[in-house]
């Protein structure tokens, strides 16, 4: 299966709890309600009900064309890739979000993604807090070929960073993925470990992190809103990675993250292996939302 058929078929529940194939053409209000069902956002739905309005559709498929091509318009501010400069020297991109929303998977995906280019790229395990986390990113360490900087369970987590950036600068990496513990946007004592994390890679370099990316697990839906507002307080965010989009009816929630935040989303999570992560491009997004079955 292509990566598009995937992420169609993984956005066949979004599509189909929208139905917009089911709906009148000239039934905007049923239109305002299904984009909100999918977590569209009270101002985006009206945003976007109000231009199919105006274009006047003679029938559903003629909606549909004219809800997609909004849609692409409002999503395609977004669909930038990670802008890696090579002149930074290693280029820190540090990665949080919640419990379980795919950090590990993802730093595993762009280690693979980055290793391809012929970069030299590691990671750091500063998940020091769950059992198991420090082995998940090693064996992701293994199979992309990049090695891993590690500490013991409970350590410090801003210690390691500090020692393993050190380490990275001195071995030449070109790229370096801070994993970090999943944590809930509102525990406070966490978010200022995020702080700490930060403060201490600028002790290394200044100019860093180059990126900070929140993982956003798209089942959650409008809870991102939250997510990305608590993860910005603490460590400004420069991008999202959108993890599961594979199986989720809540994709409209992107539409509402980009409208409130404008951050570019760098890619898609279609699953869990190691080609599964995409580059977000708002035309198939936007065709594979509003569905193309009757
Ligand atoms: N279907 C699907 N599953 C995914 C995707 N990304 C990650 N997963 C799965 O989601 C689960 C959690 O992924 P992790 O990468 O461990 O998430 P995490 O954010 O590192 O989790 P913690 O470190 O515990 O906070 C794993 O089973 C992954 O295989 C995706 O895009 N699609
Ligand atoms: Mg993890």
């Amino acid at each position: 299966m292509s990566w598009l058929d995937r992420l169609k078929s993984g956005l066949k529940k979004t599509a189909t709890a929208l139905g917009v194939s089911r709906l009148d053409a000239n039934d905007f209000e049923r239109l305002e309600e299904v984009l909100i069902q999918a977590d569209v956002g009270y101002e985006t739905a009206a945003a976007l009900v109000q231009q199919v309005r105006q274009a006047r559709p003679a029938d559903i498929n003629a909606l549909k064309n004219v809800l997609k091509n909004e849609i692409e318009q409002v999503l395609a501010p977004a669909a930038k890739q990670i802008p890696f400069d090579k002149t930074r020297k290693p280029f820190i991109v540090l990665v949080t979000g919640v419990n379980g929303a795919g950090k590990t998977t993802t730093i595993g995906k762009l280690g693979a993604f980055f290793k391809a280019q012929g970069l030299r790229v590691s990671f750091v395990a500063a998940d020091t807090f769950r059992a198991g986390a420090v082995l998940q990113l090693k064996q992701w360490g293994e199979r992309t070929g990049c090695p891993v900087y590690t500490t013991n369970q409970g350590a410090d987590a801003a210690g390691l960073v500090f020692d393993a950036l050190r380490q990275a600068k001195a071995a030449g990496d070109d790229i370096v993925l801070i994993d970090t513990a999943g944590r809930l946007q509102n525990k406070v004592g966490l978010m200022d470990e995020l702080k700490k994390i930060r403060r201490v890679i600028q002790k290394v370099d200044p100019s860093g992190p180059h990126e900070s990316i929140l993982v956003l697990d798209a089942t959650v839906g409008q809870n991102a809103v939250s997510q990305v507002s608590a993860f910005g307080a603490a460590v400004p965010l420069t991008g999202l990675i959108v993890t599961k989009l594979d199986g989720t009816a809540k994709g409209g929630v992107l539409l509402q993250l980009n409208t409130r935040f404008r951050l570019p989303v760098y890619a898609v999570g279609v699953g869990e292996g190691i080609d599964d992560l995409h580059a977000f491009t708002a035309a198939e997004f936007a065709e594979s939302l509003v569905g193309d079955e009757a």
